[in-house]
C-alpha cells in the first residue's frame, strides 16, 4: 500500500491511525496480524432457531428455546449451509462452525440421538472440508422425549441416562471425526437443562448422577488434537429457576479434577458478575477455557452480542496476557425476531471487534502506571485509550478481507433475504 500513488479514504484513515498507535508502542499491523489467526466458532443454531433437522416434532419438549418468527428460517441442513455461505462473506477472520448435536444433515430409519454417527453429519463434513472451516459440536440434550421432567444426564432413570450418555459418546465421536479430517480439533461442549423449578428437597442426588453420567461420558479417552471435552454451567432457566445441577461450582470443580474445558457463557451468571474476570482465575491456574459469548437481558440469556463494556473487557482478558492459544471463542445467542444472517453478521463483526480493539490497546503504558501505584494515571490512560482510532484499522482490516465495511453490510443481507429467506414458506 505505502508504494501506490493513490490511497483511497480507508488507507489514508489507516495511516493516520498507524501514527497515534505508534506513538503509543502499538505495532496496528502486528494486532491485524494476530486477530486474523484467531478463530471464533460461529454458532450454526442461529439459522433454525435451535430446531434441529431431525424431522420429528420435537420442538416443544422443552430445555431451550427461541423467541421470534421472523421469516426465513433454515429447514434443513442444505438451506442452512446456504445461509452460512452467505454469512461468511460478510464475516472477516478466521472462522469454525459449531454444531448442535441435533442439526443432523440426514436421518436413517431407526437411529435416534444415542445412535447419531458422522454418516448423519456427511454433508457437513464435506462442506466444512471445501470451506476449509473447522467444526465443533454439542450434543442436542432438549426438545426430545427423552427429555423427562426436564431432566436428562442427571435424571433418576438409568434408562434415560443412557440415552443421553450414548447421545454425548456419539457427539464425541462425530467431534473426533471433525478433528481428524479437518485437521483441527472440535470443541464438544455438554451442557445440561437440568433442574428444579421449585425449591428441591435433595439436590445432591441429581448432582451425584450428573457427575456419574459425565464421567461415563468421557471414560473413553479421545486424543485432544481431535477433539477437546468442554463443560458449560448455568446460574438458572425458564423452568430452572431454583436449582440448576450443573452449576458453576459443580462444573468448575468438575473440569479442574477431570482436566477438561470450562465453558463460561456470558449469560449464564448473576447479571452484576461478569466472567471477564474469571478467566485469569483459571488460567493462572489450570488449562484452558471455551468461552460461550453470549448476552444475557433479565431472564434471557442469548441476545446477540453487543460491542459493549462486558463484550470488551471478555475480549481484553483473553487477549491481552499472552495466553490466547488457551481460550477458545464460540457464539451463543440466538434471536428469531430478526434477520438470522443479520443476527450472524453483527455478533461476529463484534466480537472480531473487541478483538482487535483489545489487541490494540497500550497495555504497557496503564501497567507501568499501575506498577508505579499510580492509580489516577492508569485510570486517565484506560479512558484514553476509549479514543483511540481503532475503528479506523477496522475498516482497513474489512477492505483487505475483501469485505463490506459496516456501513455496507446490510445492503447484501437484504438482497439474500429477497432472493432466497422471503421464498421459504
Ligand atoms: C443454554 C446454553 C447452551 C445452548 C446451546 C444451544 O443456556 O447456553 O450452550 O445455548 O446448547
Ligand atoms: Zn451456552
Amino acid at each position: 500500500m505505502k508504494g501506490s500513488i493513490i490511497m483511497n479514504r480507508t488507507e489514508r484513515a489507516f495511516e493516520i491511525a498507524c501514527e497515534v498507535y505508534r506513538e503509543h508502542n502499538v505495532d496496528p499491523v502486528k494486532a491485524v496480524e494476530t486477530l486474523k489467526t484467531i478463530p471464533v466458532s460461529i454458532h450454526a443454531w442461529q439459522g433454525d432457531d435451535v430446531v434441529g433437522f431431525e424431522q420429528f416434532d420435537s420442538a416443544l419438549t422443552g430445555g431451550c428455546q427461541v423467541t421470534g418468527n421472523y421469516p426465513g428460517r433454515a429447514r434443513n441442513s442444505e438451506e442452512l449451509r446456504k445461509d452460512l455461505d452467505a454469512a461468511l462473506r460478510l464475516i472477516p477472520g478466521k472462522k469454525k462452525i459449531c454444531l448442535q448435536g441435533h442439526q443432523v444433515d440426514r436421518m436413517f430409519p431407526g437411529v435416534d440421538r444415542d445412535a447419531f454417527t458422522i454418516d448423519n453429519f456427511s454433508g457437513w463434513l464435506d462442506w466444512a472440508k471445501q470451506n476449509q472451516l473447522g467444526m465443533d459440536i454439542a450434543p442436542a440434550f432438549y426438545s426430545h422425549p427423552k427429555l423427562d421432567h426436564g431432566f436428562s444426564l442427571s435424571h433418576p432413570d438409568a434408562g434415560i441416562r443412557k440415552f443421553w450418555i450414548d447421545h454425548a459418546v456419539a457427539c464425541r465421536h462425530i467431534g473426533a471425526e471433525f478433528g481428524r479430517t479437518l485437521g483441527t480439533p472440535a470443541v464438544c461442549n455438554v451442557w445440561v437443562p437440568d433442574g428444579f423449578k421449585d425449591i428441591p428437597a435433595d439436590r445432591f442426588a441429581p448432582r451425584k448422577r450428573l457427575t456419574e453420567s459425565l464421567d461415563t461420558v468421557f471414560a473413553e479417552k479421545i486424543d485432544e488434537s481431535v477433539l477437546l471435552d468442554a463443560v458449560e454451567s448455568k446460574l438458572f432457566g425458564i423452568g430452572v429457576e431454583s436449582c440448576t445441577i450443573g452449576s458453576n461450582d459443580f462444573y468448575l470443580m468438575y473440569a479442574a479434577k477431570n482436566n477438561k474445558l470450562i465453558c463460561f457463557d456470558s449469560g449464564h451468571f448473576h447479571p452484576t458478575e461478569s466472567i471477564a474476570d474469571k478467566l485469569s482465575a483459571v488460567i493462572a491456574q489450570q488449562g484452558r477455557i471455551l468461552l460461550h459469548v453470549s448476552r444475557g437481558v433479565r431472564w434471557d440469556s442469548d441476545h446477540v452480542i453487543l460491542l459493549n463494556d462486558e463484550l470488551l473487557s471478555i475480549a481484553r482478558e483473553a487477549t491481552v496476557y499472552g495466553y490466547l492459544d488457551k481460550i477458545h471463542f464460540c457464539l451463543d445467542y440466538f434471536d428469531a425476531s430478526i434477520n438470522r444472517l443479520a443476527a450472524w453478521v453483527i455478533g461476529s463483526r463484534n466480537m472480531q471487534k473487541a478483538l482487535l480493539i483489545a489487541l490494540l490497546e497500550p497495555k504497557g503504558l496503564a501497567c507501568a502506571e499501575e506498577n508505579a501505584w499510580d492509580f489516577s494515571g492508569r485510570l486517565a490512560r484506560l479512558e484514553e485509550f476509549k479514543t483511540l482510532p481503532w475503528g479506523s484499522i477496522w475498516n482497513y482490516y474489512c477492505e483487505q478481507s475483501g469485505m463490506p465495511d459496516d456501513y455496507h453490510f446490510m445492503n447484501e443481507i437484504r438482497s439474500y433475504e429477497k432472493a432466497e429467506l422471503l421464498k421459504r414458506g
